[in-house]
């Protein structure tokens, strides 16, 4: 009798060493939100760094395109179990954004247009591993996968890569995002496969 369980199944194996656990590659981009898409003027984009006190640093369309860009190749990895292999984007490292700051911050909340959270570590943030991304694939961002702007974390499953980004709020202690209040992991890890609350 075939057994069927989170360690054989759901936690699927895959002889190609850039996919992690229980994943499948697409050559599609899914689209996936959890509410309409918001449509956002450039010319009333606003990003607000908001620290652990309260204060506000902020940057609009153009002053975000002033700020140093560099181009990101990566893999991106959906809970809902499909990956995607060397995706290019451009925009600017979060480190860019954090540079200056000191802050007792431990984590950050991504907030977006439309009202869509997400918890992240702030190591998870700095040291070239998360951007403000604005092109994808040579075009300006599209709004149905976060245009005008949006974050990339690639190293964590995509649902923290929040799309219409427009701010980063600095928190000294953790709190859950949307989906992370919602069962969902508090880190997503995916090469952990950490994609609900207790795996
Ligand atoms: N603002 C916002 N960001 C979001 C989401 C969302 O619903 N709203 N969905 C997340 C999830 S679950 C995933 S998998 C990716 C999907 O990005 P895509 O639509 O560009 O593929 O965006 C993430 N960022
Ligand atoms: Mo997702």
């Amino acid at each position: 009798m075939a057994v069927v369980n989170r360690g054989f199944g759901s936690k699927g194996r895959s002889d190609d060493p850039r996919l992690p656990p229980g994943q499948h590659l697409t050559d599609g981009f899914p689209v996936l939100s959890a509410s309409p898409t918001p449509l956002i003027p450039k010319d009333t984009w606003v990003f607000t760094l908001t620290s652990e006190t309260g204060e506000e640093r902020r940057w609009r369309w153009h002053e975000l395109l002033d700020l140093p860009s560099e181009p990101v190749v990566t893999d991106i990895h959906c809970v809902t179990r499909w990956s995607k292999f060397d995706t290019h984007w451009e925009g600017v490292s979060v480190d860019v954004i954090l540079a200056g700051v000191t802050t007792d911050a431990t984590h950050a909340m991504a907030t977006c247009y439309g009202g869509y959270t997400t918890n992240l570590p702030l190591s998870e943030l700095r040291g070239g591993k998360a951007w403000i991304v604005y092109r994808y694939g040579g075009e300006d961002l599209g709004a149905l996968h976060g245009g005008p702007a949006r974050l990339l974390v690639p190293q964590l499953y995509f649902w923290k890569s929040a799309k219409w980004l427009n701010g980063l709020r600095l928190l000294v202690r953790d709190e859950p995002g949307f989906w992370e209040g919602a069962g969902y992991h508090n880190h997503g890890d995916p090469w952990r496969e950490q994609r609900y609350e207790f795996d």
